[in-house]
């Protein structure tokens, strides 16, 4: 098993939801994690939490993965001793509305294909060729269901869904003859607050999602997030998908009642 003891990690999304579970995760199995988030406030809280809890390395920063131009200077800009980034999760992602292509609003198109592939590509161009020069490292991208199936009213994010997986692939493929390696995590129903971010703020709406059936915890990913950084070096787990057991598909949930 490979050990994260001192291993450099960065997560981005990880203020809260499965970014922040993968953030206590790691570090209490000795990683130095590099938090970014848009809201720094709320990282800082975690960087100083993960700190007393676990006596590990936990640095926060402000970032919005999908200005271009920001990524590149923040990342130039970190300290030395935070530059040798050994495993990069792209975790930052969000829905935006649940609407027909034909009613859907462009802004909401326009965040998710800029948080989901651009930012993801962003982060990934500008860390990987470091990883590249010392031949190690590892990035695991948050996917989704979405990624596999496509679901009513679901197309745009399901699209970058299905662009992530693409870009998983085409990454191991590029990467073909490196030690370097490209998983990719894709969870069905995980409550966090996803779904209040996609219906923008209708806890209502938000609540119904998950009403009678047991979603997936951050926990249960991080869990599967660490599995994959953990495999000895010769092992690339490509792919996990990962649903609750009250789910089948995108679209097959049971719900106790009704
Ligand atoms: C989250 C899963 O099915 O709500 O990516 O799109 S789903």
């Amino acid at each position: 098993m490979m050990s994260l003891k001192n291993k450099i990690v960065l997560i981005t999304g990880a203020s809260s939801g499965i970014g922040a579970a993968c953030a206590k995760q790691f570090a209490k199995l000795g990683a130095s994690v590099l938090l970014c988030a848009r809201r720094l406030d709320i990282l800082e809280i975690l960087a100083t939490q993960i700190q007393n809890d676990y006596g590990v390395k936990a640095h926060p920063f402000q970032l919005d993965v999908s200005h271009h131009q920001a990524v590149q200077t923040i990342l130039e800009s970190l300290p030395t001793a935070w530059k040798n980034i050994d495993i990069l999760i792209n975790n930052a992602g969000l829905a935006a509305g649940l609407d027909p292509i034909q009613a859907g609003h462009i802004e909401d198109w326009e965040e998710m294909i800029n948080t989901n592939i651009k930012g993801l590509l962003y982060m990934t161009r500008a860390i990987l060729p470091q990883m590249v020069a010392k031949n190690a490292g590892h990035i695991i991208n948050l996917g989704s269901i979405a990624g596999h199936q496509v679901y009513p009213n679901g197309a745009v994010y399901c699209a970058t869904k299905y662009a992530v997986k693409a870009l998983s692939e085409g990454l191991r493929m590029d990467l073909l003859g490196t030690n370097i390696r490209v998983s990719s995590i894709d969870p069905g129903a995980v409550e966090t607050h996803f779904s209040i971010v996609r219906f923008k703020g209708d806890m209502k709406r938000a609540e119904a999602v998950y009403h009678g059936m047991q979603p997936l915890s951050p926990d249960d990913i991080a869990d599967a997030v660490l599995y994959c950084a953990m495999r000895p070096p010769h092992v690339n787990i490509s792919e996990i998908i990962i649903m609750p057991t009250d789910q089948a598909s995108a679209t097959l949930l049971s719900r106790k009642d009704g």
